[in-house]
């Protein structure tokens, strides 16, 4: 009983802020997102008597604080597969935690196809984004390859909020996003707490729930006909959205620092200069300037010699989660 995945991180083009359930993790709005191809987590996961209690080894430590709820979402494998062996998880990524990458979200997507398997539970790729969005939210995308949508669903139970791919990564394989990443210290507002926050605080949430459609739609379509301008500036709009609503939650949550803002001005400079770039930024200070590939060597170095960058990732479109042969442990 035992298995390992891989998982690839996602970011967000229409941004996932709120959620109607929280115990099934049901979001207020549906999002869209890259799977970006090489930032991702391995897993291993096996279930065996020989073990006393669970354990999770993430990236070479032990975890003693299982603050993000890794652990019931293990319960809730365990009880879908009817079994009561405890697990062993072990889990490396290849870029860095915490540094506002989504490494909860190659980390479920990775930790829930490992567990079904090494539990021996069949499911489509349908079910495995619902049980993976129990873990959590954002993770559901990682599941799907290239683009891809995670529904909203309307119904109570959840069985309607699951995650599909709008189009393969090979639809539009010269889709950059590149990542400038200006810290690697931990947020001090988490995204659960944060959206939470939000929604009972925030007056525009509603503002934002009414013109989301709009965004769903234009991003969706601009995917599909690969049309770079519509999809970049409906990403960056949105993005812009989603920080205001943090920005006019009570208490304020400001993920920007001055290296963020250094970034926005790069990119609309460059855009001024006749070189087509747009960025997004998640929950957190890090900025993703997305591109085509074209002009990604060009930006890249412009980028990395800003003061505020630490280091920049460029990603095209990625697989979605799969099981590999080599375990871990
Ligand atoms: C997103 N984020 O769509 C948005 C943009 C952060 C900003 O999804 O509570 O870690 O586990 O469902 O998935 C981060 O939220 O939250 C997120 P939970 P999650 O990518």
């Amino acid at each position: 009983m035992k298995a390992t995945a891989i998982a690839n991180a996602n970011i967000a083009l229409v941004k996932y802020w709120g959620k109607r359930d929280k115990k099934l993790v049901l979001p207020y709005n549906s999002s869209i997102s890259m799977t970006l191809d090489g930032l991702s987590t391995v897993t291993t996961v096996e279930f065996s008597k020989k073990y006393e209690k669970d354990s999770i080894i993430i990236n070479g430590k032990e975890l003693v604080k299982d603050e993000k709820g890794i652990l019931n979402h293990i319960e809730r494998i365990r009880n879908l597969a009817n079994i009561k062996e405890k697990s062993k998880i072990v889990s490396k990524s290849n870029f860095p935690i915490a540094a506002g990458l989504a490494s909860s979200a190659s980390g479920f997507a990775a930790l829930t196809l490992a567990a079904t398997k090494a539990a021996k539970l069949e499911l489509n790729e349908k079910d495995l984004t619902i049980l993976t969005r129990q873990g959590s939210g954002s993770a559901s995308r990682s599941v799907c390859e290239g683009f891809v949508e995670w529904y909203k669903g309307d119904k109570d139970d959840g069985s309607d909020s699951y995650a599909e791919s709008i189009v393969n990564k090979n639809h539009w394989n010269e889709f950059r996003m590149i990542t400038a990443i200006v810290t690697k210290t931990e947020k001090k507002v988490s995204s659960r707490s944060g959206m939470a926050q939000t929604v009972n605080t925030c007056p525009y949430y509603k503002c934002w729930l009414e013109t989301i459609d709009r965004d769903l739609e234009l991003i969706r379509n601009g995917i599909k006909n690969r049309d770079f301008s519509s999809v970049g500036q409906t990403a960056e709009y949105n993005c812009l959205k989603m920080h205001a609503l943090m920005i006019t939650t009570k208490p304020p949550i400001i993920y920007w620092t001055p290296a963020t803002m250094e970034i926005i001005d790069f990119v609309r400079e460059q855009r001024e200069e006749g070189i087509e770039c747009y960025f997004t930024i998640d929950a957190g200070p890090n900025v993703i300037v997305m591109c085509l590939k074209k002009n990604e060597k060009k930006i890249n170095k412009k980028l990395s010699e800003l003061g505020g960058v630490m280091k920049t990732i460029i990603c095209g479109p990625g697989d979605g989660a799969k099981i590999i042969d080599k375990h871990l442990f």
